[in-house]
């Protein structure tokens, strides 16, 4: 049995990867040239730990080749972004092109799984798209479970960081268009996943993944507006957090600068996006969460104006603010969609004065708008910064002693020194 895993990015290359090291035979198809030569080296184009040696093993075992053209396989698994455009609305345009590539071929009783985090309704939009390529075929819409194609959405929930270990011990929820497409699928999970696969059906799987997604969204928004209350109110919010999370029932999330990273700011937009009139809650949280990096550089503003009145031989140009942290979240060096990068870029292009940033997981700034910003070791930003910004809990960030911060003006988004 051959699997073809198409698109292989955070998600789809460790799969591959897994399924390779189970001695499945596995194509993987990226339309990225660059990315499919340094999987066929045994190298790999994205930071995970321990991947390098899974992929290494893989490619040097013969399991796992790369390619940039689909070719015939017994299972194709869609890994592929589905970002949002204006207004924010889901773009399947990977989801569509990867379906057209395929689709040429695929054979009668093969096997399509998507992945890919998807609005409602997407897995049925992939299957009519394979069938408008294919009429020679039978696909589940209309053939039900006497079609030639099983097509089955089981989406992904690996934690970044430690997809190794959650693709394997996570559960699976596995929604195919049939019983029988369900079954299908498990079929080839059950060779990696040591989880339960729990089935039901593509529109329910679909809705789930973008559920827990929301769900997080929803709690950090509760927390990150307990925030706003509480520095209103002169209440220390981490203190409070910690006294309320003492409740039995009680476990609120970590207030921050805002939320990053790729999922959990786009999942709930696709909930917003079907069901707009009914997804109050849902879209306010996001609203919420958006609104905190501007909240965040308004209280830098107020320090600034703090530390000016308390120098009065100072001008704006003379301020050192020092922003510790650019990652969507601690100890990873993954930049994209980070609150604190847009916040560093802010600063950076705002403040006359110097602005430093410590990144302690990346060796050089990434040249957007962080050209007035000099990267700098802790130590350097603690004796030289006017201001303190903190934006991410990073491990070495965290034992810096009080002392150290005596005589800054601190803006402490995550509460690691106001705790
Ligand atoms: N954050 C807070 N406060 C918290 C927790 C998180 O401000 O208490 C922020 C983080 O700093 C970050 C953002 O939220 O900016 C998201 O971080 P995260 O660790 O919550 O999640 P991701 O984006 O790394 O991964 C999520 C996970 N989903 C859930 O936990 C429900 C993961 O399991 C999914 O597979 C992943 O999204 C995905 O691919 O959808």
């Amino acid at each position: 049995e051959t699997v073809s895993v198409i698109g292989l990015g955070y998600i789809g290359l460790p799969t591959a990867a897994v399924l390779a090291a189970r001695k499945k035979k596995v194509i993987g198809v990226d339309i990225n040239p660059q990315a499919v030569e340094t999987i066929n080296r045994g190298e790999i184009h994205i930071v995970e730990p321990d991947l390098d040696i899974v992929v290494h093993a893989a490619v040097s075992e013969g399991w796992l080749r790369a390619t940039t053209q689909p070719e015939p396989a017994d299972a194709f698994l869609i890994a592929v972004p589905t970002p949002f455009i204006d207004g924010h609305q889901p773009d399947l345009t990977y989801i569509k092109a990867a379906s057209k590539a395929i689709a040429p071929v695929l054979k009668k009783g093969d096997l399509v799984i998507l992945e890919s985090t998807s609005p409602v309704g997407a897995t049925e939009d992939l299957s009519e798209w394979l069938a408008e390529a294919r009429p020679d075929l039978t696909f589940p819409q209309s053939h039900g479970e006497a079609s030639d194609i099983r097509i089955a959405h089981c989406p992904e929930r690996v934690l970044p960081g430690h997809v190794l270990r959650e693709l394997v011990q996570n559960d699976r929820v596995v929604g195919g268009m049939t019983p029988r497409c369900s079954e299908a699928a498990v079929a080839l999970y059950k060779t990696f996943v040591e989880g339960d696969c729990i089935v039901t059906n593509a529109r329910t799987a679909e809705m789930c993944k973008l559920t827990e997604n929301s769900f997080r969204d929803v709690n950090i928004a509760f927390a990150n507006e307990l925030s706003i209350i509480c520095d209103r109110l002169a209440i220390n919010v981490w203190e409070l957090i910690r006294l309320a999370n003492h409740h039995p029932r009680v476990n609120i999330l970590k207030p921050g600068p805002g939320v990053g990273g790729h999922c959990i700011a786009v999942d709930p937009w696709f909930i917003v996006a079907k069901t707009p009139e009914e997804a109050r809650l849902i879209r306010t949280a996001r609203d919420v969460n958006d609104g905190k990096p501007r909240w965040v550089l308004d209280k830098v503003d107020t320090a600034v104006g703090k530390f000016l009145s308390e120098h009065p031989s100072k001008t704006a140009k003379d301020v050192t603010i020092a922003c510790f942290g650019l990652a969507f979240k601690p100890d990873i060096d993954d930049l994209r969609e980070s609150p604190a990068l847009a916040i560093a870029q802010e600063i950076a292009s705002t403040n006359p004065g110097l602005t430093l940033v410590i990144e302690p997981n990346i060796d050089e700034l990434p040249a957007a708008k962080l050209d007035r910003c000099e990267l700098v070791e802790t130590q350097y930003a603690l004796e030289n910064a006017d201001i303190i910004v903190m934006l991410v809990d990073h491990k070495p960030f965290k034992i810096i002693a009080p002392q150290q911060l005596q005589g800054r003006y601190l803006v402490d988004s995550r509460g690691i020194w106001t705790d």
